[in-house]
């Protein structure tokens, strides 16, 4: 996939900054972000990422943060350690509780926090979903990372590119009930029976966004299926573990392993030839994008509605898709070529 020139700097750029703003955020962090702090007609938005921890939504919630101080607004990131399917409820409840004008949530489940939600939108939160989504019906947008089908082609492409489009594949995956990994899932084993018919999806396992969980499992795959050629790892904790396994093991270089990670969690591994290329989004352009997205909500400037325009900050213009879907972009590849032009 191409990416423009213009578009590329702005990654950079983007990337950049978030990471300059990651040393001034904490895993709780809790305040103004902008220096008028909440001062009246500014929102207060709290971000509530699948888990702490994961380095991903550090910088996807720097992003939000960012946004924010433009703003003026108030900003918090609260979450469970564990990105299981009903952590984020008693998150959710406080936040309502407290009057939050705007939650901006990355789902673990589609269904099992939608209670929760309606209950934060009925005592007026207004609810942003970004990353994965819920069931439509719980929330008033949804900040949409890529195009679920540009992301599955991406990975599919990479792998069959990496083993020559023939042998044996597994997918290692994210908690077992998260939307995005899911629909990404589908999309890819509907794209290798279609398109790729000397490619076998053996198993498809699940890490739970948890670094040790997910190394575990990228042994016991290689156990089980001693003709492995490839494994696709469709979330950034899952891909960084399998590739730091790998990295130590008869396996690298024998089995390819590419799917979504972030450029500095993978770059050792780009270059110690575990990883010949994977790519993903930026992620503090999508929190930067949901946290303008929540405040333009929570103004009333939009709905939510299909059509439905808004400005966010360096990123631009917006416009509100079918099913109140905003799109970011498309996913980026990245490779020995260009890693060392991204730190985030
Ligand atoms: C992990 C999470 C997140 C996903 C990325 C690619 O950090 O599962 O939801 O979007 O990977």
């Amino acid at each position: 996939m191409k990416m423009q020139s213009r578009r590329l700097a702005a990654l950079v750029a983007v990337g950049l900054t978030a990471t300059l703003s990651l040393t001034a955020c904490g895993n709780k962090d809790n305040g103004d972000a902008g220096s008028g702090g909440s001062a009246s007609g500014a929102a207060s938005i709290t971000f509530l990422p699948k888990n702490l921890g994961n380095p991903y939504f550090d910088t996807s919630d720097a992003g939000g943060k960012k946004a924010i101080g433009e703003l003026g607004g108030t900003y918090a990131e609260v979450g469970p350690d564990t990105a299981t399917p009903d952590s984020q409820v008693q998150f959710i409840n406080t936040a309502a509780q407290q009057g939050v004008d705007a939650l901006v949530v990355s789902a673990n489940d589609p269904n099992a926090i939608c209670d929760a939600l309606n209950e934060a939108s009925s005592a007026g939160t207004k609810i942003v979903t970004f990353d994965s989504d819920t069931d439509p019906s719980c929330r008033d947008l949804y900040v949409n990372q890529a195009d679920a089908a540009g992301i599955a082609k991406v990975q599919v492409d990479m792998i069959a590119d990496q083993i020559g489009d023939s042998g044996e594949v597994a997918i290692l995956s994210a908690a077992a009930n998260a939307t995005n990994q899911n629909a990404w899932i589908d999309l890819m084993k509907k794209d290798l029976t279609d398109n790729h018919p000397n490619i076998t999806l053996v198993d498809t396992v699940y890490g739970d966004d948890d670094d040790q969980t997910s190394f575990d499992k990228t042994a016991a795959l290689l156990q089980s299926h001693p003709n492995l050629k490839g494994i696709i790892s469709p979330t950034t904790v899952g891909i960084a573990a399998a590739a730091r396994y790998l990295s130590t093991s008869d396996a690298k270089g024998k089995v390819a392993l590419t799917g979504l990670g972030t450029p500095n969690q993978m770059r050792e591994y780009v270059k110690d030839g575990t990883v010949t290329e994977f790519a993903l989004w930026n992620p503090a352009d999508l929190g930067y994008l949901a946290a303008y997205a929540a405040d333009a909500l929570v103004k009333g400037d939009i709905t939510g509605a299909e059509g439905d325009t808004f400005t966010a900050g360096d990123l631009g213009d917006y416009t509100v898709g079918a099913d109140s879907v905003v799109l970011l972009g498309d996913p980026f590849k990245f490779n020995a070529d260009n890693i060392d032009d991204f730190d985030f």
